[in-house]
């Protein structure tokens, strides 16, 4: 064990007596003993800990207005109460969103803006979901390594120097061309041809080096595309997946940018919630790494057609092939092998191709119905 946490160890257990001390909140004054790089100049800065096992975690989600962080605050505030989730982002949020539970600025570019809402809010548990994705990444590279890279040290520091509980998202986009691609397994050759994949495989390799340094509770999840009914991706390589239903509901008619056998990982919005959270509750001991791929079901645009049409089968489908994409999902994974998450913290999905189908058709279809009702 890393002298740091050695010495951490010996430091709790001393303030706190034996490991398994009460379940009192035992609110101690812990010397923070460089925990975090930034501390290195300073001999010493004291902040206060709860240690208390019965409290809830207080979570903050960074990059809260994309794909996932609705959901995932909708999921965290049923579990921990509404008040100890709070949504952040730099946009201002949908009144329904705002009215639905605390929500809050947060640039992860500014470190001193970060660190005071972690310490003002008592935040323990942080899930950081600011990035650009692999499109609009590629459109826009400085800002993708600022965002992607700049903003996740940021959130290292801030979360070693007070002892978060951190997850940071990973992708099936952080695996290349020379990656196994039928199946990806959890350790292989990443040398990803996107500034997200290299800035989403600097997010893995520097999370577990905190992890081994400073005792960072660092866990990540490599998502396949994620699909949503409530939400939409943000300038993903994936989004045809969430972009068909919409237009086969609206239209009947759809045009997809990738070519028809281009095989992806893919899984339904419910299933990486409850992933991340899983991943996140998992008792330490049963993590033998810190980054793990996720897998549930493996689809072309054809077949994902194919499928949506014998519910539809009035629906249109043509191809125009976005290149950038092309060449970014040619790239990618065909197919995860996530046996490490299912033997070790027991995952398993819920949601295959047809129970995807029949859900968002459920879902889009009554909200059409409400709309042309209003
Ligand atoms: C993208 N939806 O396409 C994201 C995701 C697995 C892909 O990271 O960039």
């Amino acid at each position: 064990m890393p002298v740091l946490r050695a010495l951490s160890k010996v430091v709790k257990q001393t303030l706190l007596g034996s490991p398994g001390c009460s379940c009192q909140p035992l609110t101690v004054a812990v010397r923070n003993i460089s925990f975090s790089p930034r501390q290195v100049t300073s001999d010493a800065s004291f902040h206060s800990v709860s240690f208390s096992e019965t409290d809830h975690p207080k979570v903050l989600i960074t990059g809260g207005l994309g794909q996932l962080g609705v959901g995932l605050a909708k999921m965290l505030r049923k579990k921990f109460g509404k008040n100890n989730v709070i949504l952040s982002d730099i946009r201002k949020p949908p009144s329904s969103v705002f009215h639905s539970g605390p929500f809050i600025y947060s640039d992860i570019l500014d470190y001193k803006n970060l660190r005071e809402i972690v310490v003002n809010n008592r935040i323990t548990w942080l899930f950081h979901y600011s990035a650009l994705l692999s499109a609009v990444g590629e459109a826009n590279v400085a800002l993708a390594r600022s965002v992607n890279i700049t903003g996740l040290h940021n959130i290292l520091d801030i979360a070693a120097e007070h002892g978060l509980r951190l997850f940071v998202p990973s992708t099936i986009g952080a695996f290349g061309p020379t990656s196994p691609r039928n199946p990806t397994p959890d350790l292989c050759v990443q040398r990803p041809r996107t500034i997200y994949g290299v800035s989403k495989v600097h997010a893995e390799l520097m999370g577990e080096y905190y992890h081994h340094r400073y005792g960072l509770d660092f866990r990540c999840l490599r998502y396949p595309g994620i699909i949503s009914a409530d939400s939409m991706p943000g300038g993903g390589t994936t989004d045809y997946a969430v972009q068909i239903f919409h237009d086969a509901i609206k239209s009947g008619k759809f045009e997809c940018n990738l070519r028809p056998d281009t095989r992806l990982p893919m899984m339904y919005i419910d299933d990486c919630l409850r992933a991340t959270l899983e991943v996140m509750e998992a008792p330490v001991d049963t993590l033998s790494m810190r980054t793990y791929n996720i897998n549930a079901m493996s689809f072309t645009p054809e077949e994902l057609a194919q499928e949506l049409q014998k519910q539809m089968p009035e629906l249109e489908v043509t191809y125009d092939v976005d290149h950038v994409r092309q060449a970014i999902a040619d790239s990618w994974p065909m197919n995860f092998d996530d046996s490490n998450a299912r033997k070790e913290w027991g995952w398993k999905h819920d949601y295959d191709l047809p129970e995807l189908i029949q859900t968002m058709l459920n879902y889009l279809s009554s909200e059409t119905r409400v709309a042309r009702a209003n």
